[in-house]
C-alpha cells in the first residue's frame, strides 16, 4: 500500500514535471503597467483614439470575405469571396489589437465588432476545423494556394493565417474571458494536428501532409495557446513543425523557392545564420525560443544563439532594421546592407522586438533587449505616424525625390499596420520583468506598476524622458520591508564603444564616457557590478526608497564595419538609442530622429548616413 502511494506520488511528480512550463522570469504584463506620460502615453492615447478604429475600418474588406464564406457555407446566395492567401491573417491581427485595447479601455462598439466578426468567423469554418476561405468556397489561385486544401504548403499561407487567429483568440479570451474565437482556434489546431502528422481521408489521399508551413508563425501561436490553455497538445504540436522543418521538405528551387526562403534548408536546430526570408525567419526563432522556454530544454538554444550573433554582427541595419535583400523581403548576404535599396519591413522589426524579448526571458541578459530597442525605436516605431493613421512598409535608410516615399493609408497586403499596432498596445509589457526575487527594468519609460515578489507588493513609480534623455528616477514602496535584487538595464550604446551589441556600428571617437552612467539610492551615489548588462541593487527596501539613473547620452559619431561598403567613408548619428537622418524639406535640411522622418508631408530626401 505505501508503495502503491509512493508510486503515486510520484508519477504525479513526474506528470507535473512534464507539463510544467519552466519560464523563469516574467514578464509584467502590459495591463498591469500604467503609462503616466513621457515618449509612451501620447502613443498609446493615438492607437487607443485612432489606430485602432482605423485599423478596423480598413479591416472591411476581409471581414466581407468572410461574410460571404458563411452565407457560401450556409448555401445562400452570395457573390465567391476574392481570393486571397493571407488578407485574413491581417483581420486577425487587427482582431488581436482590438482585444488587446478592450483590456486598456473597454469599448462596447469594438466588442460588439469582434463578436460580430467571430460568428462569420466560426461559421465559415468547416465542421473538421478546416479555414480558408478561398479553398472552402473554391474561388482559389491554385498556382499560389494549391489545387486543393494543404496541396502547396509551401505559398498558401494556410497556417501562417491560423497562427494569426490564435494569437488573436488568446488576446480575446485574455480580454473577455470569452471563448468564441479560442473554441475556433482549439478546433483548427486539433484539425491541423490530425490531417499533418496522423492523416485524414479528406486530406493528401489519407496520407499525413507531414510538411512545415512556408511561412512560419503557427510555432510561437501555439505557444501562446500552451500557456494560455495549460494544454501540452498545443506546445508538442509546435515542436513537431520546429522539428520537421528542413527535414520532411526540403524545396530546391531559387528566389522564393530556395531552400533558405523559409528556412527549410536544414533542420532548424543545426541552423547557424539568419537567412532568407526576415518575418518568417524571426518568426521561426520566437518559435524556437518559446518551445525551449516552456519546454525547459534547450534543444535550439546553440542555434538560437548562433543565428541571433550572425543576425546582430553581420545582417541588421543600424536602425535595427532586417531586410538588405527587397528580392526575397530578406536578409542578404553578410555586411551586405545598402541603404536606398534596404527593404527593412516593419513587420520584421516588429517580430525582432518580440524574438530578442523571448530570449531576454529565456537568458536574462540584457544584450537582447540592447537590440530590441534599437529596432523598437528606429526601424518599428518609424513604421507609423504621429497621427497614427500613416504607415511604412519599407523602411529604407535614405530616399530622394524620385522615390517620393510617403506614409500610406492601408495597403493591398496590410501585414504591417496591425502589426505595429498591436506591438505599441503591449508597449506597457516590455518594461519590467520579474523573478521571485528579482526585478528587472528593460525599457525605461513614464510608468507605475506594483509587482508581486513572494506575497509582497512592490510599486514602483518611474518618470523619465526616456529615449531622449537618460535620466531615470524610479521610486521603490514594498508593502513591507523586502529584500530583492532591483537590475537596471544598462544599455550597449552607454557603456560600451558599440551601438549596440554585435560590434557593427561602432562609435567613431571609439571613446565610452567617464562614469558612463551613475547610480544614487536615497540620494547618495552607489557603486554597483554590471551583471548580464543590468546594474545591480540587491538589497532590504522600505517603502519610499528613491533610485535614480543617469545615463549618459551624448550626439556621436557611429561608423559601421569596414566590410559594409555601402558605408563607407560615412558616419551616422546617434543619441542614446536613437538614429538621427537629415531630412530636407522645401531645401532646407534638417536632422531629426529617424522614426519621425516624412511625417505625413513629402519630404524631398533623406539619409541616415552622410560622408564624414
Ligand atoms: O506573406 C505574409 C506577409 O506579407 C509577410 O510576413 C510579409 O513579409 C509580407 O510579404
Ligand atoms: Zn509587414
Amino acid at each position: 500500500m505505501r508503495k502503491n502511494l509512493f508510486l503515486i506520488v510520484l508519477m504525479a511528480i513526474f506528470i507535473s514535471c512534464e507539463t510544467k512550463k519552466s519560464e523563469t522570469i516574467s514578464p509584467v504584463a502590459f495591463t498591469e503597467v500604467q503609462l503616466t506620460g513621457g515618449f509612451w502615453q501620447p502613443r498609446m492615447q493615438t492607437e487607443l483614439d485612432v489606430t485602432v478604429p482605423f485599423s478596423v475600418e480598413h479591416s472591411t474588406p476581409a471581414v466581407e470575405r468572410f461574410r460571404r464564406c458563411a452565407a457560401f457555407r450556409a448555401g445562400e446566395e452570395t457573390p465567391l469571396p476574392e481570393p486571397h492567401r493571407f488578407i485574413s491573417s491581417d483581420l486577425y491581427k487587427v482582431m488581436e489589437g482590438v482585444a488587446y485595447s478592450l483590456m486598456l479601455r473597454p469599448d462596447a462598439k469594438l466588442e460588439a465588432f469582434m463578436d460580430s466578426t467571430i460568428a462569420l468567423i466560426a461559421a465559415s469554418q468547416m465542421p473538421d476545423g478546416y479555414l480558408y476561405i478561398s479553398h472552402i468556397c473554391g474561388n482559389t489561385y491554385p498556382s499560389e494556394m494549391g489545387p486543393r486544401p494543404y496541396s502547396h504548403v509551401i505559398h498558401s499561407h494556410e497556417l501562417y493565417n491560423m497562427g494569426h487567429l490564435y494569437e488573436a483568440a488568446v488576446a480575446y479570451y485574455q480580454a473577455t474571458g470569452k471563448t468564441s474565437l479560442l473554441d475556433v482556434a482549439m478546433k483548427s489546431a486539433h484539425h491541423i494536428n490530425h490531417v499533418f502528422f496522423e492523416g485524414d481521408p479528406n486530406y493528401n489521399d489519407g496520407k499525413p501532409v507531414n510538411q512545415a508551413p512556408g511561412h512560419e508563425e503557427i510555432e510561437l501561436a501555439l505557444c501562446k495557446m500552451y500557456r494560455t490553455t495549460d494544454d501540452k497538445f498545443y506546445l508538442d504540436l509546435a515542436q513537431k513543425f520546429l522539428d520537421i522543418r528542413g527535414v520532411t521538405f526540403i524545396p530546391d528551387g531559387t528566389g522564393v523557392n530556395a531552400p533558405e526562403y523559409a528556412q527549410q534548408h536544414l533542420p532548424v536546430r543545426d541552423q547557424r545564420e539568419a537567412v532568407g526570408h526576415c518575418v518568417r525567419a524571426i518568426y521561426l526563432y520566437t518559435g524556437m525560443a518559446g518551445v525551449d522556454a516552456l519546454t525547459g530544454n534547450a534543444d535550439y538554444t546553440e542555434a538560437l544563439h548562433a543565428v541571433w550573433k550572425n543576425l546582430v554582427s553581420s545582417r541588421i541595419h543600424i536602425t535595427g532594421g532586417l531586410g538588405a535583400d527587397r528580392r526575397i523581403e530578406g536578409f542578404g548576404e553578410p555586411y551586405s546592407l545598402p541603404n536606398k535599396e534596404a527593404y527593412d519591413e516593419t513587420c520584421a522589426a516588429v517580430a525582432n522586438v518580440f524574438f530578442n524579448q523571448s530570449m531576454f526571458l529565456a537568458e536574462g541578459d540584457a544584450r537582447y533587449w540592447d537590440v530590441a530597442e534599437i529596432s523598437l525605436f528606429n526601424n518599428a516605431l518609424a513604421g507609423i505616424s504621429l497621427s497614427g493613421d500613416r504607415f511604412f512598409y519599407e523602411n529604407p535608410l535614405e530616399a530622394d525625390s524620385v522615390d517620393n516615399v510617403v506614409r500610406q493609408e492601408w495597403f493591398g497586403c496590410a501585414c504591417c499596420p496591425p502589426n505595429i499596432s498591436r506591438l505599441i498596445l503591449q508597449s506597457p509589457g516590455l518594461m519590467y520583468s520579474h523573478t521571485s526575487d528579482d526585478i528587472y527594468v528593460t525599457l525605461y519609460a513614464d510608468n507605475a506598476t506594483t509587482i508581486n515578489l513572494d506575497g509582497i507588493a512592490v510599486a514602483l513609480s518611474q518618470t523619465t524622458d526616456y529615449p531622449m534623455d537618460g535620466k531615470v528616477r524610479l521610486e521603490v514602496t514594498p508593502t513591507s520591508a523586502k529584500r530583492f535584487a532591483l537590475r537596471l538595464r544598462i544599455p550597449t550604446w552607454c557603456r560600451t564603444t558599440a551601438f549596440m551589441p554585435g560590434e557593427l556600428y561602432t562609435f567613431a571617437d571609439e571613446t565610452v564616457c567617464d562614469n558612463p552612467f551613475v547610480l544614487r539610492l536615497n540620494g547618495e551615489e552607489v557603486q554597483t557590478n554590471v551583471e548580464k548588462g543590468f546594474a545591480v541593487i540587491d538589497r532590504t527596501w522600505n517603502a519610499g526608497d528613491v533610485v535614480e539613473l543617469d545615463l549618459k547620452m551624448r550626439d556621436r559619431e557611429v561608423v559601421a564595419d569596414a566590410r559594409v561598403k555601402e558605408d563607407a567613408g560615412c558616419v551616422a548619428h546617434t543619441r542614446g538609442p536613437i538614429v538621427y537622418c537629415a531630412e530636407t524639406v522645401n531645401g532646407v535640411t534638417k536632422e531629426i530622429p529617424y522614426f519621425t522622418w516624412s511625417n505625413n508631408k513629402k519630404a524631398s530626401s533623406m539619409k541616415v548616413w552622410s560622408k564624414k
